[in-house]
């Protein structure tokens, strides 16, 4: 029963004892007008799991490519790819040179980048430091299977230590598709892991539901085909991580039906599979650029609701991530105590997202200020590897709890990633400098 006096009581003795909540008391929490008790409620369950921690990483995002054969609504990034004999782009160019030499963006922003640069970014990023690299990039129509492979293993070849999280379960499909003979969901991914993958990103996702499926993004593979990708990453014991692009077309309701299907799914893997999913990153929509660009997005509180809420429903699955660069640093940071645990990383670029006026993919955050975020909120830091592993530096190498081996790194930035860098903005934030 609801009390009047405490309309959330109940749902209280629910998160209390561990007990999943049902879609309406989701829907419930959404129309709450008590956001304190909502981020109080959401924070015992990510002090159960993790007390005062605060996770972030080192990390390089590469988006190899913005060439795609889809058109969501909501996606700013992709370009189509360029006509046999159109004199504009790039396409082609870089795939097959194997140079390292930068490709200009053609004159409609269509991109790729080759196998060797992309080699050169995880290389120039190992060295000073990262521990992962996260790669994604739009279904291009050309390249082929063995592009991909070859990216992993030429990466792992470069940088041994270096952990590989790559593609999102729609391009696992895609890849399934162009090789040559066609090759099962399995086949793919166990020959992305031999080629040195690590483990998978969660994109895609979007909103599990046929509605929100044909109104945004209706050409791309849905829940059926991701969920396929993940259960089938997860019996072969990669673990995968689980997003959900928020604050476009869908409803509340359809917000919660997609992380009770997370939270089914995690249940099963937790029960027989060898992998699961370490995190839920809740993407708050970003409408510039987009088709969808009449929209206005998501502001702070629906960020801050979702992201508790997540954290609530999701109670199996160990981390909630808020990406800073979709919710903000400062957001990202309240967030902390609203039941998030991590904030991800450096990033340094990341390209499929660009707000408006700010016409770079030089979006970074140093350690100093991820840390500092991090203290302010009263938590403790703690770098993670992408398996939410600790990491130890100490005397110019990196260490993973429990690993013999040892990385040594470079601690000055990368020559370029300066705020004298062309198109950056750097911003001030409480007196520290801050890149955007
Ligand atoms: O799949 C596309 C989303 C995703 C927009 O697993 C947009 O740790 C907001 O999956 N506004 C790619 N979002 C990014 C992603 C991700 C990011 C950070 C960490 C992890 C992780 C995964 O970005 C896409 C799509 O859902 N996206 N366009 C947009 N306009």
């Amino acid at each position: 029963m609801i009390s009047q006096a405490d309309p959330l009581a109940d749902i209280r003795s629910k998160v209390e004892s561990g007990t999943p909540l049902t879609r309406d008391e989701g829907l419930r929490l959404y129309e709450s007008p008590d956001i304190h008790t909502l981020g109080e409620l959401a924070n015992i369950v990510r002090e159960r799991f993790h007390g005062r921690n605060a996770y972030y990483n080192i990390n390089r995002h590469i988006n190899y490519s913005n060439y795609c054969v889809l058109r969501c609504k909501f996606c700013s990034f992709y370009r189509p790819y360029p006509k046999a004999g159109s004199s504009s782009g790039t396409a082609g160019a870089g795939a097959s040179a194997g140079t390292a030499t930068p490709i200009e963006p053609s004159g409609d922003g269509g991109y790729e980048l080759s196998l060797a640069e992309i080699v050169h970014l995880a290389h120039e990023a190992y060295e000073h430091g990262a521990t992962e690299v996260h790669i994604v990039g739009g279904l291009h129509p050309k390249l082929p299977f063995s592009f991909y492979t070859d990216l992993c293993s030429g990466i792992r070849d470069a940088c041994p230590h270096l952990h590989i999280k790559a593609f999102t379960a729609i391009e696992i499909i895609h890849f399934t598709r162009i090789a040559q003979p066609r090759l099962s969901i399995r086949e793919v991914l166990t020959r992305l892991r031999e080629a040195g993958m690590g483990s998978m990103p969660g994109g895609g996702a979007e909103i599990f539901d046929d509605r929100v499926h044909d109104e945004a993004f209706k050409t791309k593979v849905g829940e059926v085909e991701w969920f396929e990708v993940h259960r089938t990453a997860h019996e072969l014991g990669i673990f995968t991580n689980a997003t959900m692009l928020y604050g476009h077309v869908e409803s509340p309701a359809e917000r919660i039906g997609h992380l009770i299907k997370l939270r089914e799914h995690q249940d099963e893997s937790l029960r027989s599979r060898e992998a699961s999913f370490n995190c839920v990153v809740p993407l708050s929509f970003i409408p510039d650029g987009s088709a969808l660009s009449h929209l206005p997005g998501p502001d702070g509180l629906a960020d801050l609701r979702t992201l508790a809420i997540s954290r609530l429903m999701c109670s199996n699955i160990a981390h909630i991530k808020a990406f800073w660069i979709m919710q903000t640093p400062k957001l990202a940071q309240i967030a902390l105590n609203w039941g998030v645990d991590d904030i991800d990383g450096t990033v340094i670029y990341y390209d499929i997202t660009k707000r408006k006026g700010e016409g770079t993919t030089h979006q970074e955050l140093t350690v100093d200020r991820l840390t500092r975020l991090i203290v302010e909120a009263r938590c403790q830091p703690v770098e993670r590897d992408t398996l939410y592993r600790r990491v130890h530096r100490a005397d110019g190498f990196w260490s993973i709890e429990g690993q013999e081996w040892k990385v040594p790194f470079d601690a000055t930035p990368p020559a370029g990633n300066g705020s004298g860098d062309k198109g950056i903005v750097t911003l001030q934030v409480d007196g520290t400098e801050v890149t955007h």
